[in-house]
């Protein structure tokens, strides 16, 4: 059947609505993905929502469950908006697309199609068969951006990598020997902290634990509990016990990637405060990325944020390891004993493309993705 612009432009309205739903949750149900359903009836006075759903945190119930539960029988004629495929499998919940089903709904709108084998084309194919009307791909570029890391994790066994760096006027994104530099005011600080409450992890080298005694954590009133794992790249071990990665352990978790090779005696003291380690191969002194985004993604992680420093960044872009990258420029001129950044703002690198640009008072933001 085929649908009218008025239809295809309410559908995207709603869709737009489901999919900023989704984002509730973000970061808080991996290994699923936040999914976002809208339960919609038309009974002649204008489009009504009727029930919400977002996939709930630790990833169950889906949030097909919750959005007929609102429903109730309101649900019966109604239209389904789900930002991914509905799920046709018995997992540790029952398969939402024969939810769909039972609870009466004439059309189901997705967004994006579900690539876990369980799924894969045979939620759609169950609504159809049940006589449900399917509209599919209604904003799809939108939902892949949104669930880019299960995506990811799903196809490539990898997390998602967002590169993110705060550049100054004159690209440093730091000064050696004098910890953190202010180079972004504050309203990208909260933007900074706000990407971290959606990942679930956040990486950085040991160099850059060493130098600014970084808590990595998420500060913003009311989302102090979203605080994502912390992951450090130290072949050596040599962060030290009285770091504030360590100190906050009780409250956020902390993996430190070391050599398989390293020192046992640092290792059980680290492990004693309650680190994890997760032993790594070292080429020429360097962790072997992509093992270790292989090792986080089978720990849960479907997305992950490097935030510093240089060599860190130079070797995820180098290994053609960041899907995302998200630059910060603020209008601080750090100097000559500044770290130079290692990519140029005024060059997006090859293969990748401008998707968003925003201001955050006087600092821009400018966010490059990785195209196909
Ligand atoms: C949905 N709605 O809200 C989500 C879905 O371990 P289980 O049983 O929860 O299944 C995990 C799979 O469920 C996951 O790989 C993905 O295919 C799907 N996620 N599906 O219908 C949701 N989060
Ligand atoms: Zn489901």
């Amino acid at each position: 059947m085929s649908t009218s612009p008025q239809q295809e432009e309410i559908d995207r309205r709603f869709m737009a609505a489901a999919l900023r739903l989704s984002r509730r949750n973000q970061g808080r149900t991996s290994t699923n993905p936040s999914v976002g359903t809208l339960i919609v009836r038309n009974d002649g006075l204008g489009p009504m929502i009727v029930g919400t759903g977002v996939t709930a945190i630790g990833g169950r119930p889906h949030a097909e469950a919750e959005a007929l539960a609102e429903a109730g029988d309101l649900a019966r004629g109604a239209t389904a908006y789900v930002t991914l495929e509905p799920c046709a499998h018995h997992g540790r919940t029952p398969p939402c697309a024969k939810a769909l089903v039972a609870s009466g709904v004439a059309r189901v709108v997705g967004a994006a199609s579900d690539p876990d084998p369980r799924v894969a084309g045979q939620g759609y194919a169950i609504l159809r068969k049940a006589g449900i009307e399917v509209t599919e791909g209604v904003l799809a570029a939108e939902a892949a951006n949104q669930l880019a890391g299960y995506l990811m994790r799903s196809l490539k066994r990898r997390p998602e990598v967002t590169l993110k760096m705060a550049l100054s006027s004159d690209g440093k994104i730091g000064a050696s020997g004098q910890g953190q530099v202010a180079i972004t005011g504050d309203a990208a600080r909260r933007e900074v902290h706000l990407m971290r409450a959606e990942a679930d992890g956040i990486l950085i080298g040991i160099g850059t634990a060493l130098e600014d005694d970084p808590e990595l954590t998420v500060r913003l009133p009311g989302l102090e509990n979203r605080s994502p794992v912390r992951i450090v790249l130290d072949s050596d071990m040599r962060l030290p016990l009285t770091s504030r990665l360590v100190s906050g352990v009780k409250n956020v978790p902390l993996y430190v990637a070391a050599s398989l090779e390293a020192d046992c005696i640092r290792r059980a003291a680290l492990e004693r405060e309650g680190v994890r380690l997760i032993g790594t191969d070292v080429h020429d002194g360097r962790i072997a990325l992509p093992e270790l985004l292989e090792d986080l993604a089978s720990l849960g992680m479907s997305s992950l944020m490097v935030e510093g420093g240089a060599a860190v960044a130079r070797s995820f872009l180098e290994e053609g390891l960041v899907d995302r990258i998200v630059l910060f420029l603020g209008t601080v001129e750090v100097g000559a004993q500044g770290v130079p950044a290692p990519l140029d703002a005024s060059r997006m690198p090859p293969g990748f493309q401008k998707t968003r640009q925003m201001r955050f008072d006087q600092d821009d933001y400018v966010e490059w993705v990785k195209a196909g």
